[in-house]
């Protein structure tokens, strides 16, 4: 008899093969309000959970008394409740290199398509208002030789220095817990706290998993502290950003645009002012969104799923202390 899991994301053919070949699988769309009842009964017998999103918390486990091991389709965890999965010994392991390249991307692409007005000035030239040489109002702003302040300087934020320092000849300030000799040796990236990043910087580019100590990290002070011609990028988690804050901001002139790929509440309200500004351009969470990333954290997630169920777990693992020794 092979073990149960429930699988709560579709996966590409090959790799959904590749759990047949273990496991008894039971298939859900996500967990919703409307298939909650069907997921909680799937669980009783479940020994591994495997997807991306949905709140993964005591009141969902306590419907998996034979739950051995969790994989998330993502390299944030923010929807686990880490401590009660390490309570009952329960492995939650996840993605965090498949994506960073991919990410780091995005991240360029906000603080080039805000700087430059891409979305909005190629809306203008569809909608026929091209008719003579551009003036003014078509300008953007320069990014390179600008500052960039990296909030947050993990796997995505030093792949966005690399592209920072030699793409745009940009020079790097961040802020983090602890020194990081590589950013600092490779691309010049200097530490600072977190005023003078927000003081000096051209750019303030947050990439910060949410937790208690980093959400509404940046607020109304915060956005106060930087140049009213700064731009804020937003690709780590949404609540990082107190959003009310950041409309006001935007509103005042206290800060020139905001480049978001995340969101407090997902999918971004339809009548979010955020959508309304000129100055700012909304992606749907696309960081990790392509279809080669993708696929590479899927395989990767599972992967990370048997290791879990087979007591192989080697690497990417959130909590390791439950592994047996
Ligand atoms: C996607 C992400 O939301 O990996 C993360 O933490 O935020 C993004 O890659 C996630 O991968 C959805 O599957």
């Amino acid at each position: 008899m092979k073990p149960s899991i429930v699988l709560y994301k579709k996966l590409p053919a090959d790799l959904h093969k590749r759990l047949e070949q273990r496991f008894s699988i039971v298939e859900f769309d996500g967990i919703t309000e409307e298939n909650r009842p069907q997921v909680l009964e799937a669980l009783q017998q479940a020994e591994g959970l495997l997807g991306s999103g949905g709140a993964i918390n005591k009141a969902l486990l306590d419907h998996a008394p034979n739950l051995r091991g969790v994989s998330t389709i993502s390299v944030g965890y923010d929807n686990f409740d880490v401590k009660e999965l390490t309570r009952r010994a329960i492995p939650l392991m996840h993605t965090p290199t498949a994506l960073t390249d991919t990410v780091a991307d995005t991240v360029m692409a906000l603080v080039l398509s805000t700087a430059r007005r891409v979305v909005e000035v190629a809306n203008r030239v569809k909608n026929g208002e091209w008719n003579e040489n551009v003036g003014e109002s078509w300008f953007g702003v320069d990014i390179h030789h600008k500052t960039l302040g990296i909030v947050g300087m993990g796997r995505i934020g030093l792949a966005v220095a690399q592209r920072a320092h030699f793409g745009f000849d940009m020079p790097i300030l961040y802020n983090a817990r602890s020194q990081h000799k590589e950013a600092e040796t490779r691309f010049g990236a200097r530490k600072c706290d977190l005023d003078t990043l927000l003081q000096e910087s051209d750019y303030v580019c947050v990439i910060l998993p949410m937790s208690d100590e980093t959400f509404h990290l940046i607020g109304k002070e915060q956005f106060a502290k930087m140049k009213s011609s700064a731009i804020l990028i937003s690709a780590g988690r949404g609540p990082v950003i107190d959003e009310q804050a950041l409309i006001a901001a935007l509103q005042n002139g206290t800060i020139h645009a905001a480049g978001l790929d995340v969101f407090e509440q997902e999918p971004v309200a339809k009548d979010s002012p955020l959508l309304k500004m000129p100055n700012v351009v909304a992606l749907p969470h696309v960081g990790s969104a392509t279809h080669e990333t993708r696929y590479a954290m899927a395989a990767c997630a599972v992967d990370n799923l048997i290791a879990a169920l087979t007591g192989e777990v080697k690497e990417f693992c959130v909590n390791p202390e439950v592994l047996k020794k």
